[in-house]
């Protein structure tokens, strides 16, 4: 059985724009996951060059940080077994045009700069750690029960 771990996730600033918080919210939350925290924000240049810090010296790396921080987000700590690999599941491909239908992406996409949702990385050991510690304080984080977790696990 895969361990439950946590994961970060963040509706980006079209998502928020576009009214998608609560599909979002929705679909994660129908998939069993239980959020464990959660801040509505303005990202701003230092924590965007931070957060997409891998991708620094990339072509797309200015537009990316421009367009992180053009408007609130919502960020969110979601958790569950095998979390970080199901939120990425459930997201699609980086390229909306590349999703299958039924995937966050695939459903609410078209353009590669426009994705709607970010979840931290399955093939990068340890991102969902970093980017829980940037994004929230330990006490911000909620440790908490769902009623029908036995029906879960
Ligand atoms: P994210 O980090 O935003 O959740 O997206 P991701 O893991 O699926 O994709 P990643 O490779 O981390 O790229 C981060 C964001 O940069 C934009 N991008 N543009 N023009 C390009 O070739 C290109 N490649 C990536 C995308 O908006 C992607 O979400
Ligand atoms: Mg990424």
């Amino acid at each position: 059985m895969a361990d439950r771990e946590r994961t970060f996730v963040m509706v980006k600033p079209d998502g928020v724009q576009r009214g998608l918080i609560g599909e979002v919210v929705g679909r994660l939350e129908d998939r069993g996951l239980k959020m464990v925290g959660g801040k509505f924000m303005q990202i701003d240049q230092d924590l965007a060059e931070d957060h997409y810090g891998e991708h620094e010296g990339k072509p797309f790396f200015e537009g990316l940080v421009d367009f992180i921080t053009s408007g609130p987000v919502f960020a969110m700590v979601w958790e569950g077994q095998d979390a970080i690999r199901q939120v990425r599941r459930m997201m699609g491909e980086t390229d909306p045009a590349e999703s299958a239908p039924g995937t966050i992406r695939g459903d609410f996409g078209l353009d590669l700069g426009r994705n709607v949702i970010h979840g931290s990385d399955h093939e990068d050991e340890g991102s969902n750690e970093r980017e829980i510690g940037l994004f929230f304080d330990e006490d911000e984080l909620v440790d908490w029960e769902q009623a029908d977790e036995t029906w879960l696990y």
